[in-house]
């Protein structure tokens, strides 16, 4: 079965981290199944069906963290199978599928621009402003504050091994805004020139959890030693349904040699070099989850996730991805 190019251009892309940020996976991820949809040459329902699960089981395979590349897949599978299941023409799931990822897409730019609208409230005039890692959603509430004339100085971390810290301190600087750039180890010596954080999240769980990038879980601690408020700015669609099941999130780990080259770990065979990519910080620890339905209290988590699924039942992720005919996944890669 032949995909068309982008999808494995996508699906690589995420891996090897050139598009990511779990917004910006979930986004891409819908535009993988709507190319898949367009391109398809399929001639019979079940063929298109298939080559949608296919697309579908390769994106869900490229990084296990970012809550929102399978809920991305739910949001449109979901339509796909029904439609499949009501006896709908391939036409007719073609244009369901289409329109359920564009649908995805604009939500989630929607709800990026609320949780700016949202978490500015809460910037003042003079603040020092810490974050960590490189969340679009974190950096967009700071150009909204920006914009609205506050003016504050953000301290980012450069968040080793891959240096996305680097990125939002170019990012605020190119806006204009003050940074200062720390190693991630000097979060806790900086703490108390503070007077609040915001990071992004790839995952938020049921309990309120939130799941983000490796060292994320230090700072919030360190904030609430100094009683700095720690705030997290996050899509709903990033929240787990599988987590009402107690599901847990799992945790990627990525190649050792993020952290230390090739030369090393030969020099030093003895040495396991261990490279979580996220942590958990616990629900204790946030004040604020900004989403695009409002500021809610970490504890909140569950009332958006039962509004969003009901209380959710069906099997979970990747069950999902079998589909209504049942078919197992090995018999259609
Ligand atoms: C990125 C990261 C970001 C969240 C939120 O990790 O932890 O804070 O994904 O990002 P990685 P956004 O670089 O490993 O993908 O707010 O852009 O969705």
């Amino acid at each position: 079965m032949k995909l068309p190019q982008e999808v494995y251009d996508i699906a690589e892309a995420i891996k090897s981290m050139t598009i990511r940020g779990a917004g910006k996976i979930a986004r891409s991820t819908a535009e993988a199944l709507k190319i898949t949809a367009q391109k398809s040459t399929a001639t019979r329902v079940e063929e298109f069906v298939d080559e949608l699960t296919l697309a579908a089981k390769i994106l869900y395979e490229t990084r296990p963290t970012a809550v929102s590349l399978p809920n991305a897949l739910r949001y449109i599978m979901i339509r796909c199978y029904s439609d499949y299941e009501k006896g709908a023409s391939l036409e007719e799931i073609r244009n369901d599928v289409i329109k359920a990822a564009d649908e995805f897409i604009r939500n989630s730019l929607e709800a990026v621009n609320k949780i700016a609208e949202f978490g500015s409230m809460r910037i003042e005039n003079g603040d020092v402003v810490m974050t960590h890692c490189h969340s679009s959603t974190a950096i967009a509430v700071l150009k909204r504050a920006w914009d609205e004339g506050k003016r504050f100085t953000v301290i980012s971390t450069e968040t080793r091994p891959r240096f996305q810290g680097r990125i939002t301190a170019s990012i605020l600087a190119s806006y204009g805004i003050p940074v200062k750039m720390i190693v991630d180890s000097a979060a806790r010596f900086f703490m108390q020139d503070v007077d609040k954080v915001i990071v992004g999240a790839d995952a938020v769980a049921a309990n309120g959890a939130v799941v983000n990038k490796i060292g994320t879980s230090m700072i919030a601690l360190a904030a609430h030693e100094a009683r700095v408020n720690f705030f997290v700015a996050a899509e709903t669609c990033k929240f787990s349904p599988e987590s009402m099941l107690g599901g847990l999130i799992t945790i990627e780990f990525r190649d050792p040699t993020e952290v230390v080259d090739q030369a090393f770990l030969k020099e030093n065979p003895g040495i396991e070099v261990l490279n979580p990519a996220f942590d958990v910080t616990p629900a204790a620890y946030i004040d604020i989850i900004f989403t695009e339905k409002g500021a809610i209290p970490p504890q909140a988590a569950i009332l958006i996730l039962r509004e969003e699924y009901g209380w959710f039942t069906k099997a979970p992720l990747p069950d999902f991805l079998r589909g209504v005919r049942s078919v197992p996944l090995s018999h259609i890669s």
